[in-house]
């Protein structure tokens, strides 16, 4: 059987990551750009597992997707789910506008595999703060996410040992190398 294993996203800068951090624990990842449908859900599991079915039935093969969210405590959890429109719309700027009190954050990531047998997620998360101003040059909420514990934002630190993509990949690689084949 082929080890063939695309990472379907229309997220460049994601993949960037995904190949980076799998790559560092052994594991061979290919990148197929394209756009899947998010059904509607507060679950960013649910989102992803649908996704990983619908990634499945684009390539036929071994797929990997993700589905993340930046969860604000004091917005109720907002952008949440909605994390991808909330960048495109009011952006880093619309964020630091809403932040007015208490400043803790999550990231949450959700990655699913499927091979045609049930989508199986994984699942990693970092606590931090949103920042008082965006800084440093990254992708998404980069600029304005600060992990806990690390001396700035995910724009200007070497994020993978801190990142909720990093835990989550790292359940996956540890399951995948155990995978019975
Ligand atoms: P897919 O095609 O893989 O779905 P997407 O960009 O639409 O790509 P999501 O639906 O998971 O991905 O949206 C999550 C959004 O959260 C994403 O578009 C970014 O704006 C943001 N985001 C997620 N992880 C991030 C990270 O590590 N750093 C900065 N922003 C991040």
């Amino acid at each position: 059987m082929s080890s063939r294993l695309d990472f379907v996203s229309s997220n460049q800068d994601k993949f960037g990551e995904v190949r980076r951090i799998l790559g560092g624990l052994g594991v061979a990842v290919s990148h197929r750009a394209a756009s899947l449908p998010e059904i509607q859900s507060d679950s960013l599991t649910d989102i992803a597992l649908h996704k990983a079915e619908a990634a499945h039935r684009l390539t036929g093969g071994a797929i990997l997707v993700e589905d993340d969210g930046l969860f604000i405590e004091s917005l109720g959890g907002f952008p949440g789910p909605y994390s991808s429109y909330v960048f495109g719309t009011i952006g880093n700027g619309g964020i630091l506008d809403l932040v007015k009190g208490r400043r803790d954050a999550v990231f949450r990531s959700v990655i699913a595999y499927s091979d045609g047998s049930a989508a199986v997620p994984f699942h990693g998360e970092v606590r931090g703060s949103i920042s008082a101003r965006a800084r440093g040059n990254g992708w998404g909420y980069d600029p304005i996410f600060v992990p806990r514990g690390a001396g700035g934002t995910f724009a200007q630190i070497d994020k993978d040992s801190f990142s909720h993509r990093g835990a989550a990949l790292a359940a996956f690689a540890e399951w995948y190398a155990a995978r019975p084949r």
